[in-house]
C-alpha cells in the first residue's frame, strides 16, 4: 500500500530522528575536525594542516590521509579555494600564491604536497616504504603518467578518432596500475597500505568519477584490481572520512581543471543522468561502481542531523526561492525520517532541486547519507502541487561561488 500524504514534522520533532555525529577529536576521520589528537595531549601536537574548506583539493587529501593513516596528531586550518570564494588574507600573508596544501611543523611552513610528505616522513617515520624508496619512485612516476593520460582525455575537446586514441592511452596506463597491484598478494601496491597507495588515491578517485560522468567509462569495472584496491581502502575509516562521491567530483572538477568534455554516447548520457539525479547505485546490474560499502543503517539519520545543524543558513539562503522553503525542507526530511509522502508548499520544487545538487561529500555528510538526502529532496520536489518538474539553478562550470562557505562560517561564529 502506498504511504499516505503527511504534514511536515516540526524542527523539534525532526530532532528525534537525527543521528549521532562521530567525535571529531578522536572518532573516525571526518572533515569536521579541527584537531586530531589520536589520544595524545594537545600540547604535543606539532603539525597544522592547511587544507580547503570543501575537501575538494586532491593534494590536500593526500596529506590528510597520510596524517590519518600514520596517526600523527594535527590541527586543521581551513582555507577557501579561488573557485568558490575569497582567499583569506591571513593565508595569503603566509603563502602568497594562496596554494594548498601547506603544513606548519614546529612553526616551520612547508608547501608542495610531495615535499610535505617527505618532511613528515623525516620527522615521524614513513608509512611503509617512504616517498623516495626505490619501490615507490617508479609508482610515483606511474601516477603522474596516469594523471596526464586522464587530463588528455578529459580536459580538451576531441574528435571521435582522437577521443578513441585518448581512451586507449588512458586505459593502457590504468592497466599498468592494475598490473602493479596484481604483482603483490594483497589489494595494495606494496603489501600493506603505504605512501605509494596514498599518492594514487586522490586522482584515481577523481578519475573514476569523472570518466563515468563525462566518458561513460567505469574504471572499477574495467580494471578489477583497481576495484579491489578501492574496496580495501573502503574498509579503512581514514579513507572513508576523506572519500568523496561521483556527484561531488564531477561538478567540482570543471573549474579546477579548466573544463571537462563530455562524449556523446547514449551510455555516457545514462550514467550522467544517474550521477546527477539518481537513483543510486548508478547502474542496475552488478556491483556498485562508486563504492563497495553497503549503506550503513544510520545513513538517513546522519543526513537529517547534518541538515538540522545547518538549517538556519539553508533556510535563509533559499528563502529567496519562495517563502515555503522552511516547510519544503521539513517535508523532505519527514520523508527521509518516516518514508511518508509529504508534499511541499506549491512552488518549492526548484529550490529543493537546487539544494539537492549542492550536497557535497564528504564535506556535508558521507556518501550514503548524501544519496539518501538527494533522493528525499528529489522525491519531495516531485510532489510539488504547483510545478513538480521545476528544475533548480544550474551548477556553474567556470567557478563554484554558489558553494561559498562564508555564510556557514559566519553562522558558526
Ligand atoms: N604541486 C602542488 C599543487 C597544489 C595545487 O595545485 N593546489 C591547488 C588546489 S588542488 C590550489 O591550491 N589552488 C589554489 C586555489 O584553488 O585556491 C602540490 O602538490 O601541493
Amino acid at each position: 500500500m502506498a504511504p499516505s500524504a503527511a504534514l511536515p514534522l516540526s524542527w523539534s520533532e525532526l530532532e528525534a530522528f537525527a543521528g549521532v555525529e562521530p567525535d571529531p577529536l578522536s572518532g573516525p576521520a571526518t572533515p569536521r575536525s579541527h584537531l586530531r589528537s589520536f589520544g595524545r595531549p594537545e600540547s604535543e601536537v606539532r603539525v597544522t594542516l592547511f587544507r580547503d574548506h570543501h575537501a575538494w583539493c586532491p593534494y590536500c587529501q593526500k596529506v590528510w590521509l597520510w596524517l590519518e593513516e600514520r596517526r600523527v596528531p594535527y590541527r586543521v586550518a581551513k582555507v577557501t579555494m579561488f573557485c568558490y570564494g575569497e582567499k583569506e588574507d591571513w593565508y595569503r600573508r603566509r603563502v602568497p600564491s594562496g596554494m594548498l596544501p601547506a603544513i606548519e611543523l614546529d612553526g616551520r611552513l612547508v608547501t608542495e604536497s610531495d615535499r610535505i610528505l617527505e618532511v613528515l616522513e623525516a620527522s615521524f617515520g614513513s608509512l611503509g616504504p617512504g616517498m623516495n624508496d626505490p619501490r615507490v619512485l617508479p609508482l610515483r612516476r606511474l601516477e603522474r603518467l596516469l594523471f596526464r593520460a586522464w587530463c588528455q582525455w578529459l580536459c580538451q575537446p576531441l574528435g571521435a578518432g582522437a577521443a578513441e586514441r585518448a581512451r586507449l592511452a588512458f586505459d593502457e596506463v590504468a592497466a599498468r596500475m592494475a598490473e602493479a597491484l596484481e604483482a603483490t598478494p594483497g589489494p595494495f601496491l606494496l603489501g600493506d597500505l603505504s605512501t605509494a597507495d596514498l599518492v594514487f588515491v586522490p586522482y584515481v578517485e577523481r578519475m573514476s568519477a569523472s570518466l563515468a560522468y563525462y566518458k561513460g567509462y567505469l574504471l572499477r569495472r574495467r580494471h578489477p584490481a583497481i576495484d579491489r584496491w578501492f574496496a580495501a581502502l573502503e574498509q579503512r575509516p581514514a579513507y572513508l572520512g576523506t572519500q568523496s562521491d561521483f556527484h561531488t567530483h564531477v561538478h567540482d572538477l570543471p573549474p579546477q581543471m579548466g573544463g571537462c568534455y563530455a562524449e556523446a554516447s547514449p551510455e555516457r548520457r545514462d550514467l550522467s543522468e544517474r550521477i546527477d539525479h539518481g537513483p543510486w547505485p548508478i547502474v542496475a546490474d552488478g556491483p556498485d561502481p562508486e563504492t563497495s560499502e553497503p549503506p550503513p543503517a544510520d545513513a538517513a539519520a546522519r543526513a537529517i542531523g547534518r541538515v538540522l545543524r545547518h538549517r538556519g543558513v539553508l533556510v535563509r539562503r533559499y528563502a529567496a526561492a519562495g517563502d515555503g522553503f522552511d516547510a519544503a525542507l521539513r517535508s523532505a526530511l519527514t520523508h527521509l525520517a518516516q518514508g511518508v509522502d509529504c508534499p511541499p508548499p506549491p512552488g518549492s520544487a526548484a529550490a529543493l532541486r537546487t539544494l539537492r545538487d549542492r550536497i557535497s561529500v564528504p564535506r556535508d555528510m558521507p556518501l550514503h547519507a548524501a544519496r539518501r538526502l538527494r533522493q528525499a529532496l528529489e522525491h519531495t520536489a516531485g510532489l510539488d502541487p504547483a510545478d513538480p518538474a521545476a528544475q533548480g539553478l544550474p551548477i556553474p562550470v567556470q567557478h563554484r561561488r554558489d558553494q561559498d562557505p562564508a555564510p556557514f562560517l559566519a553562522a558558526a561564529g
